[in-house]
């Protein structure tokens, strides 16, 4: 390069597109999916003309930290990313999201978001599109810059919920997939999903209806499809008697139980009286989460996300503590679009101990914004050896859902899945856990 000029990997610009893609009305404990959900787009380009993607949560509160530190990348290498989080603490800390209260959001889903967890998963999306753009460079798949590939495919399960038909009020896109609020309705999702995609496992995300009706559906699921490997999540809907009562009526045909009950200590006291192992992506989401956790043997499956956990590099160490320990590993998914699946894919794709196909929302997601989807067969995705993620961004379609996100009015904007359950029951709030 001409003397002076600075490397081919230097950052010169970074593009944050915050976007809100159709959801579909998909119940849980808090209530229901929006009809569209925010995330952010980031695109980072370097002086040698790659782009990288990334993608990651497009609530405002991450917005406000993932633009600081958009800032604070321009004049640094793609293949900075050990002092990303030190950045990222030292450019995010007079951000309001950062500096307010330990419990942000009061909790829910995802756990209590600290503003540390919340860096960690605006740095995710900066550390993926360097990652991406890093490998464009080199000419080499993010799973090589990982340390390469262990396997050519990765599993994944389909992700079954109650559902209604539409949004309340006709709101958001409309589908074909109908309701499913009963253990006949769940079978008939569970056979589309396996038909149209090949799924093997399958995981219903409960906590909606009573325990004997989610009962109920799994032992229906299991007398469908015989010999597949089963899951059950109420996002900590349970109290740790009704969690055991479950664990005893279903121990014989789930693979694991997924956050039963809410807390350390009531995973923990669970877990001492059943066999059934225990996995999580409420509890253990962070390294500091892991010691108390593993020491009590709270939970014998960790649900990485590389949302959660700083990046595709994280998500690697933790299963490295994971093996240590002998806890096993899966993988959690919030709704996500193609450039998370893409980043899913090749961490997975570099983990030797991957004992259970991982999660994903994509299916239900009908919008990306990828010049081409990613395709499950046979319920797996092949690993792309393509440069970088492998995946391309179709500008016409993030300029559509971008359009989107700046013409509502700010209700969508911040996923609140208890709003939107408003729209169609007004006195509804979230349930104390435990609900049951
Ligand atoms: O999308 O309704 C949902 C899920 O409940 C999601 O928010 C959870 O984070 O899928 C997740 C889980 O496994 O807990
Ligand atoms: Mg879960």
């Amino acid at each position: 390069r001409p003397a002076g000029a600075p490397p081919p990997t230097t950052i010169t610009a970074v593009h944050l597109t915050p976007v809100l893609v159709a959801d579909p009305p998909l119940l849980n404990v808090q209530g229901v999916h929006q009809p569209h959900t925010p995330r952010l787009i980031i695109e980072v380009t370097t002086a040698g003309g790659a782009t990288g993607l990334g993608e990651t949560y497009g609530d405002t509160v991450y917005l406000d930290l993932a633009r600081p530190l958009a800032d604070a990348l321009i004049g640094r290498q793609v293949t900075e990313l050990n002092t990303l989080p030190l950045l990222a603490a030292e450019v995010c800390g007079d951000s309001p999201a950062a500096t307010g209260a330990e419990d942000v959001t009061a909790g829910g889903l995802r756990g209590v978001r600290t503003a540390d967890k919340l860096r960690l998963s605006v740095l995710s999306g900066f550390e993926v599109a360097c990652l991406d753009a890093w490998g464009r460079h080199a000419g080499l798949p993010v799973h090589a810059l990982l340390g390469g590939k262990v396997r050519d495919h990765v599993e994944y399960s389909a992700y079954l919920f109650y559902r209604w038909a539409a949004h309340p009020g006709g709101r958001g896109e409309p589908d074909d997939w109908g309701a499913a609020l009963d253990p006949p309705g769940i079978v008939t999702q569970a056979r589309r999903f396996r038909d149209t995609y090949g799924f093997r496992s399958f995981k219903l995300k409960g906590g909606v209806f009573e325990p004997a009706q989610e009962i109920a559906a799994i032992r229906a699921l299991a007398a469908a499809f015989p010999g597949h490997p089963l899951r059950l999540d109420p996002n900590g809907a349970w109290s740790v008697p009704t969690s055991l009562h479950v664990a005893r009526e279903l121990d014989d045909v789930l693979e694991y139980l997924e956050d039963p009950t809410s807390t350390t200590a009531h995973m923990a006291e669970v877990a001492s009286r059943t066999d059934l192992p225990l996995a999580t992506n409420m509890c253990v989401t962070t390294f500091a989460e892991i010691r108390e956790a593993f020491t009590r043997d709270a939970v014998q499956v960790v649900l990485a996300d590389h949302h959660y956990w700083g990046g595709l590099r994280n998500t690697r160490e933790l299963a490295a503590v994971c093996r240590t320990f002998g806890v096993a590993l899966s993988m959690h998914s919030n709704t996500h679009l193609g450039i998370s699946l893409a980043a899913m894919t090749h961490v997975a794709a570099t983990v030797p101990d991957l004992a259970y196909a991982c999660d994903t929302h994509y299916p239900w997601q009908t919008e990306d914004v990828l010049t081409e989807r990613l395709t499950f067969r046979d319920g797996r995705l092949p690993v792309s050896d393509t440069p970088g993620l492998g995946v391309t961004l179709d500008r016409d379609r993030l300029a559509a859902l971008h359009a989107r996100w700046l013409a509502d009015d700010g209700t969508l904007r911040d996923r609140d899945d208890a709003a939107a359950m408003r729209a169609a029951d007004p006195g509804w709030v979230v349930p104390q856990v435990p609900r049951w």
